[in-house]
């Protein structure tokens, strides 16, 4: 998985994508990371790349040819036209399955704006996809990308050391991951659950199971609507 990055800040990109698990999965070769600074495809001696709004108001916008260019950079190297994700307050808002979705792509491009956005005419030319991380505001696409890239990386066959461990955790069956616990046995005075020192692994798992379950209707009961229950698990709610 070849990740791409148009953004006016690469090392904020590369300081956070270059560092633990996805570090690890550059060095192995698993993914890459092309941070693509716009400024360079400044068609001035200034590097400038914003301008003021057509029509009047606040902030600066940036202008098309830049970040134009800087996608076209990307499209020569690989030689076809890949998805390009456009993080903006007014995109989808990103989940678990868009995260499954984007890490069969072999090619990624993740286009990051600052000031008060992007000149439409560039976005409708080669955005495919508007993506948002939440209801809130940020000053940039930048943390977007990071999060989206880290989602998406860890997906990645290899990437994880453990291979069942992208399985066996919260959003699986839409439920909550159970809480987990090493040494000490017993930490002031608070003892790990006995089962999960008894050795009985079918018991440890319905344990698990069921805590999932007490822990998604506690927290977050939106998504019980959507969790995959079985015969087992119903029993166990209305008991
Ligand atoms: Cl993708 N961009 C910005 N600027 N703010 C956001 C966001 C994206 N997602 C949530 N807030």
């Amino acid at each position: 998985m070849n990740f791409h990055v148009l953004t006016l800040f690469p090392e904020m990109i590369e300081q956070g994508i270059n560092t633990s698990i996805t570090g690890r999965a550059i060095e192995k070769g698993l993914i890459s990371l092309n941070a693509i600074n716009i400024r360079d495809y400044a068609g001035n001696k200034h590097g400038q790349v914003d301008d003021y709004p057509y029509g009047g108001g606040a902030g600066m916008v940036m202008q098309p040819g830049p970040v134009y260019r800087s996608y076209e950079s990307v499209t020569e190297k690989i030689g076809y036209k890949p998805r390009v994700i456009y993080l903006t307050p007014q995109g989808k808002v990103f989940n678990q399955s868009m995260a499954e979705e984007f890490s069969e792509e072999e090619d990624l491009v993740f286009l990051c704006g600052h000031y008060e956005g992007i000149d439409e005419r560039v976005l409708e030319m080669i955005v495919t996809d508007n993506v948002s991380i939440g209801d809130y505001v940020l000053t940039g696409g930048e943390l977007p990308s990071m999060v989206m890239i880290d989602a998406i990386s860890r997906l990645v066959p290899g990437v994880l050391n453990n291979d069942v461990s992208a399985e066996f955790e919260s959003f699986n069956d839409n439920l909550l991951e159970y809480p987990q616990y090493t040494r000490p046995a017993s930490f002031m005075e608070r003892e790990v659950p006995p089962i999960l020192l008894s050795g009985n692994h079918p018991k440890v798992e319905e344990w698990r199971r069921q805590q999932s379950i007490l822990r998604t209707m506690e927290r977050r009961p939106d998504l019980m609507e959507k969790a995959e229950l079985t015969k087992q698990d119903i029993k166990f709610i209305k008991s």
